[in-house]
C-alpha cells in the first residue's frame, strides 16, 4: 500500500532531509517516487485545500511555499496509519519521544513533515504531485 508525504521546507533548510528520508527507510517504507519542489502559494492552497476555512491556511501556505520541500510517494504494509505514528503529533509539544516531529518540528506549523491521513487523501496527493506517473 502507498501513501504520501513531504518532507517540509523548514527541515529542508536546517539539512534534516536526509535524516528523515533515513528514518522512513528504517521504518521498512521504500520509496517509489520522489522529487525536490519549489511550491507556489497557489500550489500549497490547492494541496491544503481541505484546510481553506482554517484559521492557520494562509500561514500554512505562506510557510509551505517558502523554500524547497520533499514530496515522496512512500510504499510498505498499512502505509497510512505507519506513517502517521512515526511521524508524531502535529504538535511537537505532544510528539511521542522518537517519532521525525518530536526529533525535527520546531513548533505546531513549522513541524518537519506531512504524511497523507486517509486512502482518499492518499489518491489526491499523490496524484497532486505525480499526476500521470507510473509509481515504483
Ligand atoms: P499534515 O497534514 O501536514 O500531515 O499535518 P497534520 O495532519 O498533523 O495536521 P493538520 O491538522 O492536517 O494541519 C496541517 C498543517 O497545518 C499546520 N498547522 N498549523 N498554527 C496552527 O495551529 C496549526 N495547526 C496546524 C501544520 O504545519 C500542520 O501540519
Ligand atoms: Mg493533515
Amino acid at each position: 500500500m502507498r501513501t504520501f508525504s513531504i518532507v517540509k521546507p523548514d527541515a529542508v533548510a536546517a539539512g534534516n532531509t536526509g535524516a528523515i528520508l533515513q528514518s522512513l527507510e528504517a521504518a521498512g517504507f521504500r520509496l517509489v517516487a520522489l522529487r525536490l519542489v519549489r511550491m507556489t502559494k497557489a500550489e500549497a492552497e490547492g494541496f491544503y485545500g481541505v484546510h481553506r476555512e482554517r484559521p492557520f491556511f494562509s500561514s500554512l501556505t505562506d510557510f509551505m511555499s517558502s523554500g524547497p520541500a520533499v514530496v515522496v510517494a512512500l510504499e510498505r504494509d498499512d502505509a497510512i496509519r505507519e506513517l502517521r505514528r512515526l511521524m508524531g503529533a502535529t504538535n511537537p509539544a505532544d510528539a511521542a519521544p522518537g517519532t521525525v516531529r518530536a526529533r525535527f518540528a520546531s513548533s505546531i506549523e513549522r513541524n518537519a513533515i506531512h504524511g497523507s491521513d486517509s486512502p482518499e487523501s492518499a489518491a489526491f496527493e499523490l496524484g497532486y504531485f505525480f499526476p500521470g506517473v507510473e509509481l515504483g
